[in-house]
């Protein structure tokens, strides 16, 4: 295969590699359900970089196959054909250029979602969460009540207030997507809006001690009644 037939290669394969991926992650998604109002943010810059990823993958993969038949060795050589001189600079510009421009836009991408994430500190519940190893422990300032297990309610604002009471850990539930850290010595907040009724996990995402793999929590998201009948009468659940 000449060298002028390149770029029409790298094209063609590389667009057939992307569909087979574009194929393989549709019918196979990484993330699990999204459960909350902020989850889209996330997935929204996450399929973003997934596409970029994709395109860039695709080429530069199309790209080997193309060097690895053009330059083989030919039979009774031991070595293939040798490549004499480049574009040099232009290609270096080329790249370099291109690479400054595709961090700029990931990270105005990743900012515009990151400031919708954080735009309205407004809560409709308070809840005090405090991480120790290896436990969660919650706390709900309004009905003064307290327990092991995260109620929720559907649809509304909470308010999460993170506090450790010794080292580092992180609260992450997968469906909800947003991931904070517990820093001692610091009340960090963040704000979740569970949109499905069900069961969910919280994790703690930060390696935190030999008993951190088991540092999790019941999350239950609640319909209003229940959420009062569960949080609202008993000092502690
Ligand atoms: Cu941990």
């Amino acid at each position: 295969m000449r060298q002028k037939y390149a770029v029409p290669f790298v094209i063609v394969v590389g667009t057939l590699i992307f569909g087979v991926l574009s194929v393989i992650f549709t019918r196979y998604p990484m993330l699990p359900e999204a459960a909350s109002a902020q989850a889209h943010h996330v997935d929204n810059a996450w399929h973003g970089l997934l596409v970029v990823e994709g395109v860039i993958y695709s080429l530069v993969m199309a790209f080997i196959f193309f060097c690895l038949w053009r330059f083989r060795a030919h039979r009774r050589e031991e070595q293939g054909d040798r490549i004499h001189g480049s574009r040099g600079h232009f290609v270096e510009a080329v790249w370099v250029l291109s690479s400054v421009a595709l961090t700029l836009g990931l990270a105005a991408l990743g900012s515009q979602e990151l400031r919708a994430l954080i735009r309205d500190p407004e809560a409709d519940i308070d809840i005090e969460v405090r991480a120790s190893q290896f436990s969660w422990e919650f706390y709900y300032p309004r009905q003064q009540a307290y327990g092991s297990k995260l109620f929720m309610e559907i649809g509304k604002r909470h308010r999460i207030i993170l506090t450790s009471q010794d080292v580092v850990h992180s609260f992450w539930v997968p469906e909800f997507r947003i991931k904070q850290d517990a820093v001692p010595g610091k009340v960090i907040s963040m704000i979740l809006t569970p949109t499905k009724l069900g069961e969910y996990t919280l994790l703690c995402n930060q390696l935190c001690g030999w008993g951190h793999t088991d540092m999790t929590a019941q999350v239950e998201v609640l319909a209003h009644e229940d959420f009062d009948k569960n949080v609202g009468g008993a000092d502690s659940f």
